[in-house]
């Protein structure tokens, strides 16, 4: 390969070939979500094992009104890191606009069409909510609305423990960097799941009807479909581990006998010894002494968290 074609290689072939190419493999699971990922994620979100959903939706219906009593009643911007479908925002927003909350509801998706899916659902429940979506990385999306000139001020939702994708260190990076653009003031909102029984964890990530099986194989899928790779999907198996020491729960994919891999669009392949894993997830657990640990050293004052019924998931209120 030349190296102006090494230069003009996607983000996800870059990914795809660096982590493939480090002595203990890895994939990100930032690249689960095409299509079929975005509906097989759908599929885990209604498995009676992925605890993680409704136990938000829980947090969501019973904080809006203490939430909303953290702006004091002044004028905010609703943002919203990682639009997802929107079901339990949506909680949040209407038992804010029954309160008499004046908001505007900005989600930030890397996808444009969550984000016009989503707007055509709220226009049609709130036709007079002023909507206005940020197609763009976190980052970027929050540097815009660092420079727009007003001064209203936000509430930042990060629901779904999406962090969890992060291990704590690459996330009080992550959370410092949003400390960042936000004012005094500033609110954020954060999802994590909590350490618990290693059992319930592990069955989250181990449906029975196998759709987290389908969703980490998936990857491997878009990897054949979109870099001309060769993956043999039947000869790998989904494997999940859950550290209750760390709280680090890890999903593998590991390939029952050896393969050679060619990705023939961008001419590199891959050699792998039978059950050598490739990493493609953590999902970080945390214990709520942890999370207040994460907001100070990421610049936050800690306000309170907010559990589900169980204790297996919290919401943390945070201020600048
Ligand atoms: C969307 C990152 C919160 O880690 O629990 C679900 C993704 N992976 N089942 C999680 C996921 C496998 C999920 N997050």
């Amino acid at each position: 390969m030349t190296v102006s074609q090494t230069s003009t290689l996607s983000a996800f072939a870059q990914d795809v070939l660096d982590g493939l190419s480090q002595e203990k493999r890895r994939l990100s699971s930032k690249w689960f979500y095409d299509s079929r990922g975005s509906e097989l994620f759908k599929q885990i979100m209604s498995c009676p094992e992925y605890y993680l959903t409704e136990a938000e939706a829980e947090i969501y219906r019973h904080s809006a009104a203490s939430l909303y009593e953290a702006t004091e009643g002044q004028p905010f911007d609703l943002i919203e890191l990682g639009a997802g479908d929107g079901t339990k925002t949506q909680l949040l927003i209407e038992r804010f606009l029954a309160a008499g909350a004046q908001f505007t509801y900005r989600p930030i998706d890397l996808s444009a069409s969550a984000l016009s899916d989503l707007g055509k659902l709220i226009k049609l429940r709130w036709p007079r909510l002023e909507f206005n979506p940020i197609q763009a990385d976190y980052f970027e999306a929050l540097d815009r609305l660092g420079s727009s000139t007003g001064s209203r001020l936000r509430v930042v939702l990060f629901p779904g423990a999406n962090i969890g994708n992060f291990s704590p260190t690459e996330a009080i990076g992550m959370l410092r960097n949003v400390r960042n653009f936000l004012r005094p003031g500033d609110l954020l909102f954060t999802g994590f799941d909590l350490k618990k029984d290693p059992a319930v964890v592990l069955a989250a990530y181990n449906d029975p009807a196998g759709y987290t099986a389908a969703f980490n194989l998936n990857l491997l899928s878009r990897i054949n479909r979109e870099l001309g790779g060769d993956f043999k999907l039947d000869c790998w198996r989904h494997w999940e581990t859950y550290d209750p020491v760390t709280g680090a729960a890890r999903s593998f994919l590991l390939p029952i006998e050896p393969q050679t891999i060619v990705l023939s669009e961008v001419q590199r392949s891959f050699q792998f010894r039978a059950w050598e894993p490739i990493q493609v997830e953590i999902s970080q657990k945390y214990t709520l002494r942890e999370i207040e640990g994460i907001a100070d050293a990421s610049g936050f004052d800690f306000l309170r968290h907010y559990c589900d019924g169980r204790a297996y998931f919290t919401d943390s209120l945070w201020q600048v």
